[in-house]
C-alpha cells in the first residue's frame, strides 16, 4: 500500500504533502515560470537540480543555523522535512540593487527603510548586503516592509535573530558562488520555529527559483542582468511577442534543451558534482 499523503499546499512549481504530524514531503516539479506565469512546457530535471542545490546548501550551512531537511529521497526531487511553525515574513537579502528594490530605490531613495546613497544604478553592487523583509502575499506580489513592520509580525528578538542569520547565510553562499563565476544578487529565505522555539531554515535555499543568479562574466551595472537559468526562455517568450498574460507559450525543444543545460551548469558549477552522479545517488550532495 502506498504511504498515505495529504496535500497541504502548492507553490507555483512545487507541492507540499503531510507525511505525519512531524514531517512534510516537499516535491519540486519540472515546471518553470517566467514573467510570473507557469509555462505549459516542463524543463526536464529542473526539480532535481533545485532539490539537489537546496540539499547541498542545507548540508553546508548547518553550523550557521539548523534546517528542516530530514531526508533526500532517491527520486532526487523530493525531500522529507521537519514540520515547523513558519514565520509570516519572507527573509530577503540583497547584495545588488535589482527587481523591486531597484524600483523602491528609484521612487524613494530607500529599500525597506534602508536609505541608500544617491546615484546608484540598476544592478549595482551594494556596499553591504541588506536584509529586506517582505510580507507573504496570498495573491499578487509580496510587499517590501521595513524593520518596524516586520517586528510587528515576528517580534523584536526574533527579527534581530533572523536578520543576523539571513545575512550570514547570504554572505556564505554569495562568496561560494562568486568564486565559481556566479553572482548571487539576492535571495529569499524562509524560516520556521520548531517545538523548542529554535529558529530553523526551511523551504528551498539558494536555488535559481529563490535567488537571482547572474553569470559573473556578463555583469554590467546600469541595466537589468541576464538570468543564469531563465534567459533563453524569457528571450524566446519576448521574441514571439507574448503579452505575458496566461496562458504562456509552449517552448520549442531547443529552448528547453538550452534552459535545461543552464540549470545543470549552475548545479555543477556550484556543487562541483557531476549532475549524473546526483541522479545516480542524490545523497552525494550531502557529503
Ligand atoms: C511550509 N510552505 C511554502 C513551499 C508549497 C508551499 N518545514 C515546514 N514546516 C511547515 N510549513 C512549511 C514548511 C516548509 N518548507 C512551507 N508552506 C508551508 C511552500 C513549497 C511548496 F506548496
Amino acid at each position: 500500500m502506498p504511504e498515505a499523503v495529504l496535500h497541504v499546499g502548492s507553490g507555483k512549481v512545487r507541492e507540499l504533502y503531510a507525511l505525519d504530524a512531524e514531517r512534510l514531503l516537499l516535491v519540486a516539479s519540472d515546471r518553470i515560470s517566467t514573467f510570473d506565469v507557469v509555462l505549459p512546457t516542463d524543463i526536464p530535471d529542473k526539480g532535481r537540480v533545485l532539490t539537489g542545490l537546496s540539499a547541498f546548501w542545507f548540508a553546508r550551512t548547518g553550523s550557521v543555523v539548523p534546517n528542516h531537511l530530514l531526508a533526500l529521497r532517491d527520486d532526487g526531487r523530493s525531500t522529507e522535512c521537519k514540520r515547523l511553525t513558519m514565520l509570516p515574513i519572507e527573509c530577503v537579502v540583497r547584495g545588488y540593487l535589482s527587481g523591486s528594490a531597484w524600483k523602491d530605490y528609484v521612487t524613494t531613495g530607500a529599500v525597506c527603510g534602508h536609505r541608500l546613497p544617491p546615484n546608484l544604478v540598476e544592478s549595482e553592487r551594494l556596499a553591504e548586503p541588506i536584509f529586506t523583509p517582505a510580507t507573504k502575499a496570498t495573491a499578487g506580489h509580496d510587499e517590501n516592509i521595513d524593520r518596524a513592520a516586520a517586528v510587528e509580525l515576528v517580534g523584536e528578538s526574533r527579527f534581530d535573530e533572523v536578520e543576523r542569520v539571513a545575512l550570514e547565510l547570504y554572505e556564505l553562499a554569495a562568496e561560494h558562488a562568486q568564486a565559481r563565476g556566479i553572482i548571487l544578487a539576492d535571495t529569499k529565505l524562509e524560516f520556521g520555529v520548531d517545538g523548542d522555539g529554535r529558529l530553523v531554515l526551511a523551504d528551498e535555499a539558494f536555488t535559481p527559483d529563490s535567488s537571482r543568479f547572474w553569470p559573473a562574466q556578463d555583469y554590467e551595472p546600469g541595466r537589468p542582468q541576464p538570468s543564469f537559468d531563465k534567459q533563453y526562455a524569457r528571450d524566446y517568450c519576448e521574441s514571439i511577442g507574448w503579452d505575458k498574460t496566461p496562458p504562456g507559450p509552449e517552448l520549442p525543444e531547443e529552448i528547453v534543451a538550452g534552459t535545461r543545460a543552464r540549470y545543470v551548469e549552475a548545479f555543477e558549477r556550484l556543487t562541483e558534482i557531476a549532475f549524473d552522479d546526483y541522479l545516480a545517488d542524490p545523497e552525494v550532495v550531502l557529503r
